[in-house]
Parts: structure tokens; sequence; C-alpha cells
């Protein structure tokens, strides 16, 4: 089996190959892929240390053609690189063409920003003397990236940074380094410079630790758990480095008596259970008022008796398996921490098999559940989410809101008052109206509020506010 490599300096280098791994069927070995130790990492930063002067000074139309035949590249080959996508992740087939797509208009977008760069000229408030503000590249950006959104996320943290003029060590989530050495290879042959982009695959505590370590990046992003999100920010504020986070959610969504009840069935379904509900945007209080409670546990159970659990490249599958051993662990822990606190086990619970060997769990959901529930207050990110019975509104915009995160939060109503009430005072980075909590789109700002994030918005032209660092220029007419 060929052996992927890291990509340090302009060269594919490495050993050490690890196997990646299909969840949908353990037999099957997706690839072989290059482990990175710290000494390849600390090489890789150098290399784009030496590449930050001449890139930050790249022209536009330059960075704007890269960004742009890689986008085009990332699209012609949809099918093929989703393929793989839901053969690392588990992703189905559909879901994981959508978010290569997604990965492909988020590189044209900021193919295009690169074009629109732009500062302002203001006059000081003394005579004859002018002001411009302009935006820089801040330097070389260690990227992090999770498993749960193999390409995307790695696609809104590399566009940005390369647009603005930054040079980046990138590494991936050790369980799916397959979509992430594909853009990175489109990337390299697109005519990046070489040092400007490297690839370090390996392990966190080994990769992930000398990025952390080191006093040349001048910026981290991270998306992943908590956990390692605070390991990032106290090592980012040891060197005084920018850092971005996004981490957990635990996201509410309340479903109203008023409500279209089909609206907010399909609402909840997508978003607590589709992509194996292993999203940081997934619902999984569902926060519903007494009038419709019954109804809807009713209708979302039967929703849920018609979804297909099974391979994620099988047509006709909803719900593939979850991405590893350690994570299915982790949701049938939390399955019997719910029975053991009083939740009742309205659908699911269990492991199913399949014709291959994987991690497949029934969709699950838990009734008569309780705001204080550990099942309610910590991420669980798997298939999983629980009901919880609110007297009115104002009950559940209280429980919605009554979440150490603060990522997402949905409300199915008819009702415009309670709409735009909840808009205005749901503490959560992202509203969605009669909408899923999940899937978000590409040119606008994404991120959180409370543990779920910390520092400047992803995505949109926000983004330019974590890749770009403010100059004030003064000058004497
Ligand atoms: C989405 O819901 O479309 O890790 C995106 C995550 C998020 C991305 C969610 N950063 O799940």
């Amino acid at each position: 089996m060929t052996l992927h490599h890291n990509l340090i300096a302009g060269e594919w280098v490495g050993s050490n190959g690890v196997e990646n791994i299909n969840p949908s069927n353990t037999n099957e070995i997706v690839g072989l892929y290059a482990t990175a130790s710290a000494d390849d990492a600390k090489t890789a930063i150098a290399a784009a240390k030496a590449a930050f002067p001449a890139w930050s000074r790249s022209g536009i139309l330059e960075r704007h053609a890269i960004l742009k035949k890689t986008a085009d590249e990332i699209l012609a080959r949809k099918d093929e690189l989703g393929k793989l996508l839901a053969r690392e992740e588990g992703k189905t087939l559909p879901e994981a063409i959508g978010e290569t797509i997604r990965a492909a208009q988020i590189f044209d977008f900021f193919a295009g920003e690169a074009l629109r760069l732009a500062g302002e000229v203001l006059p000081s408030v003394r005579p004859n003397i002018g002001v411009e503000i302009t935006r820089e590249p801040i330097g070389v950006i260690g990227i992090i990236t999770p498993w749960n959104f193999p390409i995307a996320i790695p696609a809104w943290k590399i566009a940005p940074a390369l647009c603005y003029g930054n040079t980046v060590v990138f590494k991936p989530a050790e369980l799916v380094p397959g979509c992430s050495w594909a853009i990175v290879d489109i990337l390299h042959r697109a005519g990046l410079p070489k040092g400007v982009l490297n690839l370090v695959m390996g392990k966190g505590s080994v990769v992930g630790q000398a990025m952390l370590d080191s006093p040349d990046l001048a910026g981290i992003t991270f998306t992943g758990s908590t956990g390692t999100g605070k390991r990032v920010a106290s090592a980012s504020i040891e060197h005084n480095r920018k850092f971005q986070l996004e981490m957990g959610g635990k996201n509410p969504m309340v479903v109203l008596d008023d409500a279209d009840l089909t609206v907010a069935v399909e609402s909840a379904a997508n978003s607590g259970f589709f992509s194996t509900g292993q999203r940081c945007t997934a619902s999984s209080r569902l926060i519903v008022t007494e009038g419709i409670h019954d109804k809807f546990v009713a209708a979302l159970t039967e929703k849920l008796k018609t979804l297909v659990v099974d391979d994620a490249l099988k047509a006709g599958t909803h719900i593939g398996p979850v991405v590893d051993e350690r994570q299915l662990a982790t949701d049938t822990d939390y399955i019997a921490i719910g029975k053991q606190e009083g939740a009742k086990l309205a659908f699911g619970g269990e492991t199913i098999q399949r014709d291959n060997p994987g991690f497949y769990l029934q969709p699950t959901l838990f009734t008569e559940a309780t705001n204080q529930m550990r099942i309610s207050r910590e991420e669980i990110f798997g298939p999983v989410a629980s009901v919880i019975r609110v007297k009115d509104y104002e009950e559940a915009l209280a429980t919605a809101n009554d979440t150490p995160f603060g990522l997402s939060a949905g409300i199915a109503t008819t009702s415009l008052k309670h709409a735009t009430h909840f808009k205005r005072n749901s503490e959560a980075g992202m509203v969605m109206v009669n909408l899923p909590t999940a899937g978000v789109d590409f040119h606008v700002p994404f991120g959180g509020r409370k543990a779920s994030s910390f520092g400047s918005r992803e995505q949109g032209k926000y983004a330019a506010e974590f890749f770009t660092v403010v100059k004030t220029a003064y000058t004497l007419a």
C-alpha cells in the first residue's frame, strides 16, 4: 500500500505509516499515512517561518489563482473525495459529497477575498495628517483540526490563512488524514511556494505538543475538545500568541406549542442524528413545551424508526457508523448514565451489527430528562438526544441558556414574537429559527460563546479578524 507522506518545506517526506481504518468496515484499510515526529514539526515550523516574508508580500492575483485552482479541483473530484471522506470518517456518501462541495466553496470564497483585501483611509484629528488602517498577515499559523469534518474544517482554516498571506503548519486529526492529505496535495500542485503550507500528520501528544511549545507560531486555530482547547489557550498565552478555539456544544432546540410539527421533527432528526450526531452544532437537548410534548415525541420516534443505520457508502443509509471504538464507548457509557439518572429511553440505545464489522449505534432518544442530568450538561458527540419537558416559552429559554456551552441554538415556532425574542436572548453564537442547529453556510461567521468558543469568528469576511493584524499608520501631508 502506498504511504502518503507529510509535506515539509515543499518535500514529501516521512515514514512510520499508520493505517487509516474505515469505521463502516474495520477490515478495510483506507490508506497508509506517515506520522510526523516532534522534530518534523519543528522543521515544518522553521520552513513556514522562512517562507513567510515572501508569501506575506505575494501578489493577490497569485493567491487568488492558487485558491481558485484548488476550489476547482476539489469540486471536479467531489465524488472521489466524498467517497474517501465517507470511508475514513463514516459520514454517509451524500453528506460526505456535500461537505466536499462546501470545502470547494470555501476555497472559492477566499480566492475572491484575496482580491477584496482593503483598508481604510481617514483624516487625523490633527490638521495635515492622514491615517491609514491596513491589515497584515500575522505570520506562521498552526492549524489543528478534528476528525468530524475531515475536509470542510481544514478548508475553512487553511483558505483564509493563505488568502491573507500567512504561512501554515497543519496537523489534521489522527483518525482522518486522508482528506487533509488530498487537499494539501491539491494546494501544493496548484503552485504554492515551498514552505508556505506544511502538513504534519501524527499524534496530538507529539506533533500538537511541538506546535504548542513553539515560539515561532504567531497563531493557532483549533477545533476540537474543550480539554485540548484549554491546553492550546494556556500554551498560547505563554508564547504571547493569538489563538482561536472552537470547542464543544450542548445545543438546545426549543419546540413551542405553536410549532409546525413537521418542521420541528425534521429539524430535530437532522441536527440530533444526522452525521451520526458527531457535530459540535448537533441538537442534543430538545426542550419541548407541554402542549406539543407528547405529539412531538411520538412523531420523532416514528421518524427515528425510519432511519437506516448502515455502511456509509451504501445507498439508502441515513446514519453511518460512529467514528471509532473509543467514541462508541463514550456514547454507550452516556446511554448507561442517562438510564441511571432516570431519563426514559424512548428509542434506540443499542449497538447493532451490519454485514461488515463497524461501530454501529442506533439513534437514541431519551425523554423525561432534566437539564441537570449529565446527559444534558456534557457533550456526548454521538447520535444521542434528550427531550426536556418545560411549561412555557420563558422556561424553555431559561433552560436553553442554562448550559456551560453556547455554540448554536434553535427554536421551532410559528410565533414571530417568540422567534424574535429568542434570537435576541439566546446566549449562543448562532441561532436557527425553524431550522436544524447544524448545517451552516460557508460565507457568514461561525462561532459560539461561553465554553464553546474563544477568539474571533471563523468563516466569511469575519475570518480576517483572526488571520490578520491591523496596522494604523499616520503620515504628515
Ligand atoms: C455544521 O454544522 O455545518 O465541529 C458545521 C463541528 C463544527 C462544524 C459544524 N465546527 O461540528
